[in-house]
């Protein structure tokens, strides 16, 4: 279950994926450092995601199979879905600036949630901690 607190402990390629998605270097910096948490509430086929970090906080809610509109810490808006594919959550949006997608996956391994996603070949992870 992904239901919890999590708190990112360690990222893995998270500046060079940011930069490739257009993100400037001040801002990567700042990002690097974001304290990002995120707190998921599963009920069935409905989630409600509350993220803070220190850019923002912000509620998110959807439904699995049902396109939404989510606008990453810089503004770059994106719409799109999560899916469940076995235990992972598999999420995939496109940015609506050029269309390009951006897919994510959720996975709970040994008790800590990976997050990946990859853009235009360029792959990076963050991994939290459940609080
Ligand atoms: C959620 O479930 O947390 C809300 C929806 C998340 C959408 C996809 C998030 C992608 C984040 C990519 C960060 C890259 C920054 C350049």
């Amino acid at each position: 279950t992904f239901n919890g607190t999590w708190k990112v402990d360690r990222s893995d390629n998270y500046d060079k994926f940011m930069e490739h998605m257009g993100v400037n270097v001040v801002k990567r910096k700042l990002a690097a450092h974001d304290n990002l948490k995120i707190i998921i509430q599963q009920d069935g086929n409905k989630f409600v995601v509350k993220e803070s970090s220190t850019f923002r906080t912000k509620d998110i809610e959807f439904t699995l199979g049902v396109a939404f509109d989510y606008s990453l810490a810089d503004g770059t808006e994106l719409n799109g879905s999560w899916e469940t594919d076995g235990d992972k959550l598999v999420g995939k949006f496109s940015r609506k600036d050029n269309g390009k997608v951006l897919t994510t996956v959720r996975d709970i391994v040994g008790g800590e949630m990976v997050q990946s996603y990859s853009y235009e070949g360029v792959d990076a992870k963050r991994i939290f901690e459940k609080e």
